[in-house]
């Protein structure tokens, strides 16, 4: 069964948002969302219980469900500004491989060193893959999410921009709880139903999830990693994953590479690429592992990449390009990888990522919370530079640049 999050479009976005320092406070968890009454809501519900009946959920099912569940307004409010989707790649590669998310990956693979490789034994997914998944999905199972799944899953359907996609995954997670893996009070998740340390939506619990330790529930909510660790290793497998293959590498085109020959459906062969001019970033030859075919997202004056058969299983976990640069990149630094290479240009107010870093820092100094220094600008860092302009007796604008950066080296 194929099960593609792509309709459903967040997975690791809703944690990186969460995790983004310029972007959300850090360390501020948001207020726990709380029903609020509705009577369309209501109205839906009753409508939805004979629909839910005729799928086989049993009567008292339903009964123990929504005892407690309601309509969650601030779902809705995040499903209307999801930002994830306009992230640049360099925004998102620097969420994503942050130094800290790095160190606490090579810790936990420490850490979890044995249960990664008996994960990895049976399901032949190497442990810094299956670390770099939890790492994206919930910081290593710190964001698992706290919003209550039938609430928040419901008030999607009834809301209905993508009702009967939410209604089926309200099935599901009905389903979940009929089977007895998990009680409703412990069916917890991100705002829009991705659940426990791999964020699995309940059509891909259903399909996916395993019980790895054997105590007969398939448990990813738990502090235990080991059933939702053990549940991503699985979906990549059976989603066609090789052992012993990279995802891909970073690579350097040539100048004058033709950007007609980039993207999927036009792969070549390591030889070809060779042929053409393209090297690994870190010097080397082109390693073979069958049909590749060369990205660049940002562009041909950006990091480029050379991606393998294992990159596009992983983009059958959550379909963005961007994801899989993410996934891959990351479980290379937490492996012991260095850094990206490749530079990307300035952004459209010329900055550089390194000044981008520099205006935050220099900003922290001056006292003002920038909400660290991973250079990515995000409301925390505007209302840093709103508050230095109006400070400086410049024009309050909150918007990062060049001139300022001069002005706050002064
Ligand atoms: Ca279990």
């Amino acid at each position: 069964m194929r099960v593609s999050r792509r309709v459903f479009g967040i997975g690791a976005a809703a944690s990186l948002l969460g995790a983004c320092s310029g972007g959300m406070p850090q360390g501020a968890a948001p207020a726990p969302m709380r029903p609020v009454a509705n009577p369309g809501y209501d109205a839906w519900v009753a409508g939805f219980r004979t629909r839910a009946a005729a799928k086989g959920i049993a009567p008292q099912v339903l009964a123990r469900a929504f005892r407690g569940a309601g309509y969650l307004p601030d779902v809705i409010e995040r499903d209307r500004n999801q930002t994830e989707f306009t992230r640049s790649l360099e925004d998102y590669l620097a969420i994503a491989a942050s130094d800290e998310r790095v160190a606490t990956g090579r810790a936990m693979l420490q850490r979890h060193g044995a249960l990664l490789g008996r994960i990895e034994a049976k399901y032949g997914v190497e442990a810094p893959v299956v670390c770099a998944v939890w790492g994206l999905e919930s910081r290593y199972g710190q964001r698992r999410g706290d919003v209550p799944v039938v609430s928040a899953l419901s008030t999607l359907a009834y809301d209905g921009r993508r009702g009967a996609f939410f209604e089926n995954q309200l099935i599901a997670a009905l389903k979940i709880l009929q089977n007895g893996d998990v009680a409703p009070e412990r069916m917890t998740g991100s705002w829009a139903g991705a659940m426990g340390h791999t964020q699995f939506i309940p059509t891909s619990y259903l399909a996916y999830a395993v019980d790895f330790n054997g105590d007969g529930r398939r448990d990813i909510w738990s502090e235990d990693p080991g059933d939702a660790l053990a549940s991503a290793a699985a979906y990549l497998s059976r989603s066609g994953w090789r052992h012993g293959q990279p995802w891909g590498l970073e690579v350097a085109l040539p100048e004058g590479f033709d950007p007609g020959r980039i993207g999927r459906g036009k792969e070549r062969g390591a030889g070809e690429w060779a042929a053409l001019g393209v090297r690994p970033a870190a010097g080397g030859r082109l390693p073979d592992h069958g049909p590749a075919a060369v990205l660049a997202p940002a562009g041909v004056a950006a990091p480029a990449f050379l991606v393998f058969r294992n990159f596009w299983v992983i983009l059958r976990y959550n379909n963005s390009e961007k994801y899989g640069l993410g996934i891959g990149h990351l479980s290379d630094r937490i492996a012991g990888g260095p850094p990206l290479r490749g530079r990307f240009p300035p952004d459209a107010q010329g900055m550089t990522l390194a000044d981008r870093k520099e205006l935050q820092q220099r900003l922290t100094r001056a006292g003002y919370d920038a909400g660290g220094s991973d250079g990515v600008i995000g409301d925390k860092t505007r209302a840093a530079i709103a508050g230095y302009q109006r400070k400086a007796g410049l024009p309050v604008t909150g918007e990062p640049g060049m001139a300022l950066l001069r002005h706050l080296r002064r």
